[in-house]
C-alpha cells in the first residue's frame, strides 16, 4: 500500500493512517496515473483486512479451485445422459414418489391403503425412511417429526414427486411447508394430498390460498403445476390420487437405460461389524449389480450384495426406479458424510481419484469455514464488550442406528431450550455400543443414549462397573425427554415461591425478652409454622423475610398451622422485621419450592 501510494505522490502519509480504498482508487484517477496504478492500489486494499481476513480468503479460493477439479474428474467419470433422440428411445421407467408433510398428516395410513398393509410404529409416529413398490411405482415413506427433516431432504432429493399430505382438518403446518420447500430444492415434481376428506368437509377455496401464503405454491386451479387432490385413507377413497400419480408421470416422461452404469440416490446408511455398510437408495439410471464401483462424495468402493427392495430378497441387481439395499465395502478420503447422489464408474482407479479430489476439496472447504470462523471471531473480539452468559455444556455421548438418525437425534437435541445448558455430544456414532463407547463416556463423565441399538451383556456390565448411565430408547420423544431430564439434573434446581396464606395483623405484644408475638387473623389459606413472610402495607409489601415464622401458637399452645378465620400469634426469626411491623398490615406467608431446572429458564 505504501508503495502504490508513493506512486501517487503521497508518500508524506503516515504509516498508519486510514486509508480508504475508494478514495485511494479515486486519487489514482484524479491524479491521471494509469489504469496499471489503479489496479495496484486495488489489489493493496487487502493491505488493510487482518491476517486472518487474507488467510480465510486464501483458503476460500483453494477450496474453491478444488472442487472445481473434483467436479471435472466426476464429469469425466459419469457417462452423460443422452438427449434428442437417444432419450426418446430410451425405455419407460417407474416412476419413484416421496410421501411428505407435517407429523401425524396421514402419510403412513395412506400408504398402508395403497399397498393394503397394517403398520405399527413405535410411539404411533414414523422415525425412519421406508422403501417399497406398490405396483411399479416406488413409494417413500418419511417422518413428520420436526427433527426428520434432514430424512425428508434425503428422500425428496432421490424422487421424482413429492406426494405432501395435508390434513383436512389441520391444515398447512410448518412441515407442509418444509416439505414443499425440500420437493423445490430437489426439482420435484409436488403433488397436493388432502387426506382425511371422511374428518371434515374440504374448504378448498381456503386451502389454496394457505397453499400459496405460507408455500408460495400454486395449485393447477390458480394457474401453477401442483394438482391438488382429495382423498381419505380411513375410506380406501384413493382414486384421485392414483389417477393423477399415473398422469403425472406420463408427463414427466420418465426413462432410463436399463444397460447402463447405475446412478442412484442414497437414502441412509447403517453399518455394524459383521455385514459392514449397509445403504438404502433408489436407483434413478442405469442397473446396479454386485461387484460394481462406486463412489458416493468422497467415499468410494465395491458392492458386496445387493437386495432389491430393502424387505425383498437377495438379488444380483436393481433396475431404474427401484428401491434397494445394498452393503458395500467403502473408503472414505476425506472424512466426508455418506450420502447423496452415488454412482457406478468403471474401475477402481478411477472411483478413487474422484473421490480422493472429493476428499481433498471437503478437507479445504472444512479448512476455509474453520479460517472463516477465526477471522469472524477476530473481529467480533475487537468490538464485543458484552458479557457472556454462561451456559453449562454436559458431555453425552450417542448411539444410534443409522446414519439419517443420529442427524435426526442431534437436531432434537438442537431444538431443546439453549440459555442454560446443552448436550454437547462428544460422539455420536452409528452402531451398538462397543467397549470403547463406555471408555470414553467414563473419561468425560458422560451419560450414554442409545436410540434404536442395544448393548451386549459385557458392554453393559462395563457401564455398570464405570458407572456410566446408559439408557435406550425407541422413540425419538423419549430420548429428547432423557437427556433434558439429564441436562435439568446438572443445573442447580430452581426455586419456585408459593403464596400459602394471608394474616391480618390484629395487635402486637412486647413479650419480657424484648421479642414480638404478632396476633393476626388468617383471612386467606392455612398459616404454616415455617414459612417466609412478606409484610405488607396499603396494598405494598415493605419487607421481605425468608427465614420467616420462628413459632406459631394457639392461644398458649404452639401449632404447625392455623387455618382461615382463626386467630393466632407469630413470632418472626428476624427481631428487626417484626420491629417494623404495625397493627392493619398483613403477613403473607410463603414457602419455597426446589424444582428440576427448567432449560428453558420459565422460572416462577
Ligand atoms: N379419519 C381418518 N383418519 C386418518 C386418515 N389417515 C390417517 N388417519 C389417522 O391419523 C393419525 C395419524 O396417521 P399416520 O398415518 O400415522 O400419520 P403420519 O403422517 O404417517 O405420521 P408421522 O409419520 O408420524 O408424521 C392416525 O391415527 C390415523 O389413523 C384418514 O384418511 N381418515
Ligand atoms: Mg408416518
Amino acid at each position: 500500500m505504501r508503495r502504490a501510494l508513493a506512486a501517487l505522490g503521497s508518500e508524506q502519509r503516515r504509516r498508519d493512517a486510514d486509508l480508504d480504498g475508494d478514495t485511494a482508487e479515486l486519487a489514482a484517477m484524479e491524479i491521471g496515473r494509469t489504469l496499471e496504478v489503479v489496479r495496484a492500489v486495488k489489489a493493496a486494499r487487502v493491505v488493510r483486512d487482518s491476517a486472518e481476513e487474507v488467510d480465510a480468503k486464501a483458503a476460500l479460493l483453494r477450496a474453491e479451485t478444488l472442487e472445481r477439479e473434483a467436479s471435472d474428474a466426476f464429469e469425466q467419470a459419469a457417462a452423460p445422459y443422452p438427449s434428442g433422440d437417444a432419450w426418446s428411445s430410451l425405455p419407460l421407467r417407474p416412476p419413484t414418489v416421496a410421501v411428505v408433510g407435517h407429523v401425524d398428516h396421514g402419510k403412513t395410513t395412506l400408504l398402508d391403503a395403497l399397498r393394503g398393509t397394517s403398520t405399527t410404529e413405535a410411539g404411533g409416529i414414523t422415525q425412519s425412511l421406508s422403501a417399497f413398490t406398490v405396483g411399479s411405482t416406488t413409494f417413500l415413506d418419511t417422518p413428520g417429526h420436526a427433527a426428520f427433516s434432514a430424512m425428508r431432504q434425503a428422500s425428496t432429493n432421490a424422487v421424482d414427486c413429492g406426494v405432501v399430505v395435508v390434513a383436512a382438518d389441520d391444515g398447512v403446518m410448518p412441515q407442509t411447508q418444509e416439505a414443499v420447500r425440500q420437493c423445490r430444492d430437489a426439482q420435484s415434481s409436488i403433488i397436493v394430498c388432502v387426506t382425511k376428506c371422511d374428518v371434515c368437509a374440504v374448504r378448498e377455496d381456503d386451502l389454496r390460498l394457505e397453499l400459496l401464503d405460507k408455500c408460495g405454491l400454486a395449485t393447477e386451479v390458480d394457474g401453477g403445476d401442483a394438482p391438488l387432490v382429495k382423498v381419505s385413507a380411513k375410506n380406501n377413497d384413493l382414486d384421485e390420487l392414483r389417477t393423477t400419480l399415473e398422469l403425472v408421470a406420463e408427463v414427466s416422461d420418465l426413462r432410463a437405460d436399463p444397460a447402463a452404469r447405475a446412478r442412484g440416490a442414497v437414502l441412509d446408511v447403517s453399518s455394524d461389524v459383521k455385514s459392514g455398510l449397509t445403504i438404502d437408495g433408489v436407483v434413478r439410471w442405469g442397473t446396479l449389480r454386485k461387484g460394481d464401483v462406486i463412489v458416493c462424495g468422497d467415499w468410494h468402493g465395491k458392492i458386496r450384495s445387493v437386495v432389491a427392495d430393502p424387505l425383498g430378497a437377495k438379488t444380483k441387481e436393481a433396475g431404474p426406479g427401484a428401491p434397494v439395499r445394498f452393503s458395500a465395502a467403502l473408503s472414505c478420503e476425506g472424512g466426508g458424510p455418506l450420502e447423496g447422489q452415488f454412482i457406478v464408474v468403471e474401475d477402481a482407479s478411477i472411483a478413487r481419484s474422484v473421490a480422493s479430489l472429493r476428499g481433498r476439496a471437503l478437507a479445504a472447504r472444512r479448512s476455509a469455514a474453520e479460517a472463516r470462523s477465526i477471522a469472524d471471531r477476530v473481529a467480533v473480539a475487537v468490538d464485543d464488550d458484552e458479557e457472556e452468559t454462561q451456559v453449562l455444556r454436559p458431555p453425552v455421548v450417542l448411539k444410534v442406528a443409522t446414519d439419517a438418525e443420529a442427524k435426526a437425534c442431534v437436531s432434537a437435541l438442537q431444538a431443546l431450550p439453549s440459555g442454560r445448558a446443552v448436550a454437547d455430544v462428544i460422539k455420536c456414532e452409528v452402531g451398538a455400543l462397543t467397549p470403547s463407547d463406555v471408555e470414553l463416556a467414563s473419561t468425560f463423565d458422560a451419560p450414554i443414549f442409545a436410540f434404536n441399538v442395544g448393548a451386549s451383556g459385557s458392554v453393559r456390565e462395563a457401564c455398570r462397573r464405570r458407572e456410566v448411565p446408559y439408557t435406550r430408547h425407541d422413540i425419538v420423544y423419549s430420548l429428547v425427554d432423557d437427556v433434558a431430564s439429564y441436562l435439568s439434573s446438572k443445573l442447580p434446581p430452581d426455586r419456585i415461591s408459593k403464596d400459602v396464606a394471608r394474616a391480618e395483623v390484629l395487635q402486637l405484644f412486647q413479650l419480657s425478652n424484648g421479642s414480638t408475638v404478632i396476633g393476626c387473623r388468617i383471612v386467606e389459606g392455612t398459616f404454616p409454622a415455617s414459612a417466609g413472610v412478606r409484610v405488607a402495607r396499603s396494598g405494598e409489601v415493605i419487607e421481605t423475610d425468608a427465614r420467616g415464622v420462628a413459632s406459631l401458637r394457639r392461644v398458649k399452645d404452639t401449632v404447625s398451622e392455623v387455618a382461615k378465620g382463626l386467630e393466632c400469634g407469630v413470632g418472626l426469626h428476624s427481631s428487626e422485621v417484626a420491629g417494623l411491623v404495625r397493627e392493619g398490615d398483613v403477613l403473607e406467608a410463603f414457602v419455597v419450592e426446589e424444582r428440576p431446572a427448567d432449560l428453558g429458564g420459565n422460572v416462577t
